[in-house]
């Protein structure tokens, strides 16, 4: 890949690719070549405001007569197996927003594709990218909490987030894959590979569709314990939206990520609190800010990784791992049984 600045084509120009297209549009090695959304009018107005250098109402018209250098792909699940496949099809590396699919079998499939067609692919599994995750794992690799026995990922929160996305209350499975894939992937990312999961949801909100509550235990093939709760239902005071928490217990000590940006760590004895504070970018937007900054910080990911020829950390068949919990995780809810990881 040459050195000059690569040329990326967005589709999707709606709530949270706002998020995507101002933080390609602050790259030196990046330049948003051209937009896309069904809706042109958004595609244009996104072109406006990020300095695309086209807007288009059609994906395959955008791929065909833009000459990118990758994809990114920020529509919601449904799209992403045709979208995908049309950017393979032209040999076009792609980055794919969360959920990456509805079914399992939607996401192997387009896991195969990339891989058949010899693209690199990723999905944008942002939570993972986050200050106070990023610092957490930075504690449990130094050693200081000695071997990791149990977690708590935790994501609760009562904030109305039907207002920027209508489409959550409308679907069968919710919470586990809008929410459930970010805190699986963060316990993944954590403490490893999960061999065995027993699940429990509810539906608490009248009126949407799915589960808007799961609580999932994990256990781990070093033995380890995660607890991950994913609620959209909680009243709290003050909520915390949108931060994650964590607590993770090890032979040595422990920590904990708590709303606030606060990070404490105990260890071998010693207690120590650190703020772990995200960035203020330029076009940061709080409460959104931690979010922002990990949205830059996937984005530079797949793109130094691009340039190096490097396998992302949320590869395709990283992230499989990933969606074989989800999945795992609606048919423990289903059959009340423990089960084990599609994969
Ligand atoms: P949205 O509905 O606001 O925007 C999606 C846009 O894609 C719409 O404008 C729609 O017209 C367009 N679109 C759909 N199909 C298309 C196609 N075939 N070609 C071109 N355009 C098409 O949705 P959103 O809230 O922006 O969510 C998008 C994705 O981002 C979802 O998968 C959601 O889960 C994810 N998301 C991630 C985070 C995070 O923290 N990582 C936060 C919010 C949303
Ligand atoms: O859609 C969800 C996500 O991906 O993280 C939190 C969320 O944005 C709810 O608003």
């Amino acid at each position: 890949m040459s050195s000059s600045p690569l040329r990326v084509g967005v589709i999707g120009c709606g709530f949270f690719a706002e998020n995507h297209l101002a933080a390609w549009s602050s790259m030196d090695d990046v330049v948003l070549a051209g937009v896309c959304d069904l809706d042109i009018s958004k595609a244009r107005s996104a072109a406006k405001r990020h300095g695309a250098g086209a807007a288009y109402g059609d994906a395959a018209d955008m791929l065909d007569r833009q000459n990118l250098d990758f994809v990114d792909i920020v529509t919601t699940m449904e799209s992403h197996v045709k979208l995908v496949e049309m950017a393979a099809a032209r040999k076009l590396p792609t980055i794919v927003q969360k959920p990456l699919a509805p079914t399992w079998e939607d996401c192997v499939a387009i896991v195969e594709g990339c891989a058949a067609a010899g693209v690199p692919f990723m999905v944008h599994e942002n939570t993972r990218f986050l200050n106070p995750v990023r610092k957490a794992r930075d504690v449990i690799a130094s050693g200081a909490i000695g071997s990791p026995t149990w977690a708590r990922v935790s994501f609760r929160t009562g904030h109305d987030i039907y207002d920027k996305q209508p489409y959550l209350a409308e679907v069968d499975q919710f919470i586990i894959l809008d929410l459930g894939v970010h805190m699986l992937d963060v316990a993944r990312f954590l403490m490893g590979e999960a061999t065995r999961l027993y699940c429990q949801t509810q539906s608490i909100k009248p009126g949407i569709r799915g589960e808007d509550m799961a609580t999932i235990v994990l256990e781990h093939a070093s033995g380890a314990t995660t607890v991950v709760e994913c609620s959209y239902a909680s009243p709290l005071h003050p909520d915390p939206f949108p931060q994650v928490s964590l607590q993770v217990e090890g032979t040595a000590g422990s920590l904990r990520a708590s709303p606030g940006y606060r990070l404490s760590v105990f260890s071998n004895g010693e207690a120590s609190e650190t703020d772990v504070l995200p960035a203020m970018l330029p076009w940061s937007t709080p409460p959104w800010h931690g979010t922002q900054e990990s949205v830059l910080r996937v984005e530079q990911h797949w793109v130094r990784c691009l340039k190096e020829k490097r396998e992302p950390e949320t590869s395709g068949a990283d992230s499989l791992k990933t969606y074989g919990l989800v999945f795992a995780a609606y048919e423990s809810a289903r059959s009340k049984q423990a089960v084990e990881p599609l994969a």
